[in-house]
């Protein structure tokens, strides 16, 4: 048992002898959300510490990993009440009423919360940081564990290409992928997630839709993986970007293309000004990790609420 499991499951234990302790990852869970909720909530139960999942609309492949891992998605669905005693698993921001008594993520950023339990560290996956702790409690961790953790990795990394990545990281899901007798090729698509480029701009607009509320200011972010983006496509999607974000009154609208074949990210941020800016990664850029670290300090680094600004305030 290290001194920071010892504290976590303290803090946990008091927690769920007062109420209902529950394990939830960001709105919209993605598999990596869904995965570490999964191994957080082993880690309680060896504990002796009762808590429960619930996820809030785990997007369609959460529901396909959870499945191949026995796991069923509609019953980790549920709602947060006020009253709930909350572990974050894969964010750091409550999306919801209820107490937050630990988080653990792996999104940097300048402003870490307050909370009794805080980690927050550079990890591929969240998953992975959730299977460490389990060995540090000094549980087995187990194959089943294990291959989640891989699984969230390929899934959460590009099948193992983003620039978030730690070194070591990669190596490690690969050789345990194979020890395991892992299906790598599904795991490599999942990864990839190259998205039907057939589908409507009005839905690539929408992918991996996420908000984050950086100082009172929403900032929505979503991404498109494709390795077949064409001009014509990116204006039909960037223009109903504009009018989502038009509609949404956010302060700002991160659109990413990730080409995992090709290698590269461009971002584009939509003011509702109706500027556009484009910044150009020659590598696959993790969200996570090199873009909304950068867009929140751009965001709380702003004294007043107009919306000039842009490349002269950016790092
Ligand atoms: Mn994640």
């Amino acid at each position: 048992m290290s001194g920071r499991t010892d504290r976590l499951l303290a803090l946990c234990r008091d927690a769920a002898a007062q109420g209902r302790l529950v394990i939830t990852g960001h709105d919209g869970a993605d598999a990596d959300a869904a995965l570490s909720c999964v191994l957080m909530r082993e880690l309680l139960a060896r504990a002796g510490i009762p808590a429960q999942i619930v996820l809030t609309a785990p997007d369609d492949q959460a529901r396909r990993v959870l499945a191949r891992f026995g796991e069923d998605a509609e019953v980790l669905c549920g709602e947060i009440r006020r009253t709930d005693a909350l572990v974050l698993c894969d964010h750091h921001r409550p999306e919801h009423a209820g107490q937050v008594v630990a988080c653990v993520d792996h999104h940097p950023t300048d402003y870490p919360p307050d909370y009794p339990y805080v980690q927050i560290e550079p990890a591929g996956a969240c998953t992975v940081m959730v299977l460490r702790l389990l060995e540090e409690a000094g549980f087995a961790s187990g194959a089943r564990c294990t291959a989640m953790a891989v699984a969230a990795l390929y899934i959460d990394t590009v099948a193992l290409r983003s620039a978030k990545l730690p070194p070591g990281e990669g190596a490690w899901a690969r050789e345990t992928a194979e020890r395991l007798g892992m299906d790598t090729a599904w795991l490599t698509r999942e990864g990839l997630h190259l998205q039907d480029m057939s589908l409507p701009a009005s839905e690539l607009a929408r992918m991996g839709e996420k908000r984050y509320d950086f100082g009172g200011r929403t900032v929505i972010s979503t991404c498109v993986q494709t390795d077949a983006m064409t001009e014509e496509k990116r204006a039909a999607i960037l223009a109903e970007v504009r009018a989502a974000l038009d509609a949404s009154g956010a302060a700002l609208w991160v659109f990413l293309h990730h080409d995992p074949v090709a290698g590269f990210t461009d971002e584009v941020d939509l003011w509702p000004d109706g500027r556009m800016e484009t910044v150009h990664y020659d590598f696959v850029a993790s969200r996570g990790k090199n873009v909304m670290p950068r867009v929140e300090r751009m965001m709380r680094g702003r004294n007043n609420g107009t919306a000039a600004g842009g490349a002269a305030e950016r790092d």
